[in-house]
C-alpha cells in the first residue's frame, strides 16, 4: 500500500505497511481500484457529456465512491468489493450512455473498410476516442483540400454513418496508442490528440500537435473551444504527403444491429458444429513484449472461432484476414473500449437465441488491459458474474494476493498463459 493523504501519515511521508489510522493493506488497495475504475467511468461519462448526454445515478456514485476513500470513513475489506462491483454496474449504464449518444447523434455504425497510409495532400491525424472533436473538426475542414486520418481507438469513427459521410476522412496512419512517436514523427501533418493515450511529443513534431478536450501536453497548443482554426492553418502550411501504397484494409464498425441480423445464421452454424466458439479478445494494446501473445493467440485458433473485439488491443491482429464461415465474419470489430457494452449487448441477446444463462454460452473473454478505463470494464465484466476471463499481459498492479485470490475463487479469473495451451482450454 502507499496512502499519503492525511496529516497523521507515517513518517510524514506514507503509510506503506498499515495504516497509522488502522487501515489494511488490503482495504488500501481496493481504494485505490475503485478508484481507478471511477476515473474509466468518468472519462466515458465525459465523452457522453460533450454530446450533450448525462445520468443523475452515475453523477450520484461519482459522489459516493470518491467520498468512500476518504480519510476514516470506510475500512471494510467486504464492502470496497461490494463498492467495485457497484462501480462496474455504473460503467455499464455509463457505456450504454456513450453509446446511445454516440448511436443517436452519428447513426448506429455498419462495417466499414478503412485503408490504411496516406493519400496526396495535406493531412490532420487525429487520435483519441472523442467523436465530437472529429466531428467538429471534419466540419471545419469540409472544402479545404485537407485530407483527416484516424489513429488508434479514432479507427471505429469511420463506422459511423453521420462520420463516414465526410469525403475527406480517409483513412488510417498507425495502429495502437505506443506506435505514436513513430507515426507522428513519420507523417510530417497536423495531429490532433483528443483524449487519454497522448504520449509526451518529440521535440520533431510538437510544433505541429495540437490537443483538446482533456488532453494537454507540455509545449503543445491546446484547443478550448472546438474552434479548429490554428490546426487547420497548420495542416494547410505543412508539406502535403505523397500517396502511399493502400494495400492493408482494415474492417471496423459492427454494431449490435449488424451482429444481430445475423442471429438466425449463427444458431444454425452453431448447433451445426461449424460455429464452436465466440471469443471476445478485447482491451487495450501494450508495447509489453507479453503482447505479442493477442497476436499469437488469435492466428492460432482454429477455424471454427468467431473472434469479437474492440479497443486499441485489436491492433495485435485486425490486419488478418480470417475469412468468415458461410457468411458470418470470423473478425468482428465492436469499436471503441467504451463500445464494450455492444458485446455485452450481444451476449445477452445470444443467450435468449440459445436459451441459456450467460456463462454457459458458448463464449469466452479473453482482456488486456492498460489502464483505468480496462480497470472500470474489468469490474462490469465481474458484476455481470461472467466467470473464467482470461486477463493480461500482466496481472494488474494494485490487486494484492488477498484480491486476486478473490477474483480466482469467486470468477475464476485466468492470467494469460501460452497461447495454445489457453485454446486448448477454451475449446476444451
Ligand atoms: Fe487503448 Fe488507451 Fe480505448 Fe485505453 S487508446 S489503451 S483503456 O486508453 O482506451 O483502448
Ligand atoms: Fe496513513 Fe490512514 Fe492517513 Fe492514509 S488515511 S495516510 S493510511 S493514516
Amino acid at each position: 500500500m502507499f496512502c499519503y493523504q492525511c496529516s497523521q501519515t507515517a513518517r510524514e511521508t506514507g503509510c506503506t505497511v498499515v495504516g497509522v489510522c488502522g487501515k489494511q493493506p488490503t482495504v488500501a488497495r481496493l481504494q485505490d481500484n475503485l478508484l481507478f475504475a471511477i476515473k474509466g467511468i468518468s472519462a466515458y461519462l465525459y465523452h457522453a457529456r460533450e454530446l450533450g448526454y448525462t445520468d443523475d445515478d452515475v453523477d450520484a456514485f461519482l459522489e459516493k465512491g470518491f467520498f468512500s476513500t476518504l480519510t476514516n470513513v470506510n475500512f471494510d475489506a467486504a464492502d470496497l468489493v461490494e463498492l467495485a462491483l457497484e462501480a462496474g454496474q455504473m460503467n455499464i449504464k455509463t457505456m450504454q450512455l456513450l453509446k446511445k449518444a454516440h448511436n443517436e447523434t452519428y447513426g448506429e455504425p455498419v462495417p466499414t473498410e478503412v485503408p490504411v497510409g496516406s493519400v496526396k495532400g495535406p493531412g490532420i491525424i487525429v487520435t483519441g476516442h472523442s467523436l465530437k472533436n472529429l466531428e467538429e473538426l471534419l466540419k471545419q475542414t469540409e472544402g479545404k483540400g485537407i485530407n483527416i486520418y484516424t489513429h488508434s481507438e479514432m479507427l471505429p469513427a469511420h463506422g459511423y454513418p453521420g462520420l463516414k459521410k465526410y469525403k475527406h476522412l480517409v483513412g488510417q496512419l498507425g495502429g495502437p496508442w505506443f506506435d505514436q512517436k513513430q507515426t507522428f514523427s513519420k507523417y510530417p501533418v497536423a495531429i490532433l490528440g483528443t483524449s487519454n493515450c497522448v504520449l509526451l511529443p518529440r521535440d520533431e513534431y510538437k510544433e505541429r500537435m495540437f490537443t483538446s478536450g482533456v488532453a494537454q501536453l507540455p509545449g503543445v497548443q491546446h484547443i478550448d473551444d472546438n474552434d479548429f482554426t490554428p490546426v487547420i492553418e497548420k495542416a494547410l502550411e505543412l508539406p502535403e504527403l505523397e500517396d502511399e501504397a493502400r494495400d492493408t484494409v482494415l474492417t471496423t464498425g459492427f454494431g449490435a444491429s449488424t451482429v444481430l441480423s445475423l442471429a438466425p445464421k449463427i444458431k444454425e452454424l452453431v448447433e451445426a458444429g461449424k460455429i464452436k466458439q465466440f471469443i471476445l479478445v478485447g482491451g487495450c494494446d501494450s508495447p509489453k513484449p507479453q503482447a505479442k501473445y493477442y497476436t499469437e493467440f488469435v492466428e492460432k485458433l482454429p477455424k471454427e472461432v468467431v473472434v469479437l473485439t474492440l479497443a486499441c488491443g485489436k491492433y495485435r491482429f485486425n490486419d488478418m484476414d480470417l475469412g468468415d464461415i458461410e457468411g458470418v465474419p470470423r473478425l468482428i470489430d465492436l469499436g471503441q473500449c467504451n463500445d464494450a457494452i455492444v458485446a455485452v449487448d450481444i451476449a445477452v441477446a445470444l443467450t435468449e437465441l440459445f436459451g441459456v444463462e450467460l456463462n454457459e454460452l458458448p463464449l469466452t473473454i479473453v482482456l488486456s488491459w492498460m489502464e483505468q478505463k480496462a480497470a472500470a470494464i474489468l469490474w462490469s465484466l465481474l458484476a455481470l458474474d461472467i466467470k473464467g476471463m482470461y486477463i493480461g499481459p500482466i496481472l494488474p498492479g494494485w490487486a494484492n494476493e488477498d484480491i486476486i485470490n478473490v477474483l480466482v475463487e469467486n470468477y475464476d479469473l485466468k492470467p494469460i498463459g501460452d497461447p495454445e495451451e489457453d485454446i486448448k482450454a477454451i475449446m476444451g
